[in-house]
């Protein structure tokens, strides 16, 4: 099934666009998962995929956070897909991209390998270092546009000579080239970009990341969307309960009072 039709699918039947962003950061996951597991960032991963997954049309795995912890990381990567299987859409957020040989192996790990049904990158290193990516038809590549850290202001938000914002020549670059199963990363602090946009691409996937500890408006970024296959990213918001020490009762009626309020409010 290509991305698309499999996005718009679930889209449908769970009536969210909340993505989770699973983001396990060694010094927020819940003490007893050190004291109880061998494997903590596994089981940490699966008590959150196991109580979110009705409520969540996606999850994105972070892979920063996941190298952290070497083998055990990776294991706990494999047991999360495995565990989502095809009841959400899975994203690899590794924002990746090089020499097309490297991106290759990159592809080859993610794609073919891991199974992931999209994955995140950073186009600077222009169309041809992530054509690996795009060569797999049924997969969908996320390209970063604006970003929701300051740093967008450094070079996505430059102006050209041409009037054009750096970004949006970016975007127009992939949008004219040969390949269709591409999306795009939009941080929800950038409503104005985001609604422009959505308006004149109804057709093309948004990965919207910027909500909950980032602070972003997710009543005014719901409004402004144009574009029903968008997706909104919330990681520390759900994952983490502001008491590290929380015992297991309490640590999974949070996580799923969060994640419900979430995708309720992830609606159009
Ligand atoms: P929270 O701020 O905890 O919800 O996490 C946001 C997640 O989205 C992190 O995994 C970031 O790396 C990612 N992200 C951004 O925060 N901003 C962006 O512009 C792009 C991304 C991303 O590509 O996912």
């Amino acid at each position: 099934m290509k991305y698309i039709d499999k996005l718009r699918t679930i889209i449908k039947k769970k009536n969210t666009h909340l993505t989770i962003g699973i983001d396990p950061d060694v010094t927020k996951i819940p003490e007893f998962f050190f004291n109880e597991y061998s494997n903590p960032i596994e089981k940490f991963c699966e008590n959150v995929i196991e109580n979110t997954l009705d409520y969540a049309t996606a999850f994105k795995f972070n892979i920063a956070f996941f190298e952290y912890f070497g083998e055990a990381g990776f294991k706990a990567l494999e047991n999360s897909l495995r565990l989502i299987s095809d009841k959400a859409i899975t994203i690899c957020d590794g924002k990746r991209c090089d020499i097309p040989n490297t991106t290759e192996a990159y592809a080859k790990t993610y794609f073919d390998k891991l199974g992931f049904d999209a994955i995140t990158v950073s186009p600077y290193m222009g169309v041809e270092s992530i054509e690996p990516f795009l060569n797999r038809s049924d997969k969908l590549t996320y390209i970063l546009a604006i970003t929701s850290n300051k740093g967008a202001y450094d070079f996505q938000l430059l102006e050209l000579k041409n009037e054009k914002k750096l970004f949006e020549e970016v975007i127009e670059k992939f949008i004219n080239s040969y390949y269709k199963n591409l999306g795009f990363v939009f941080g929800a602090s950038h409503i104005k970009y985001i609604e422009v946009f959505s308006k004149n691409h109804c057709h093309i996937p948004l990965l919207i990341p910027g909500i909950g500890a980032q602070g972003g408006d997710l009543k005014m970024l719901i409004e402004s969307i144009k574009n029903e296959l968008f997706l909104v990213n919330v990681s520390r918001a759900i994952l983490y309960p502001t008491n590290p020490f929380v015992s297991r009762k309490e640590y999974l009626s949070s996580l799923l009072k969060s994640c419900k309020d979430y995708s309720e409010k992830i609606r159009v």
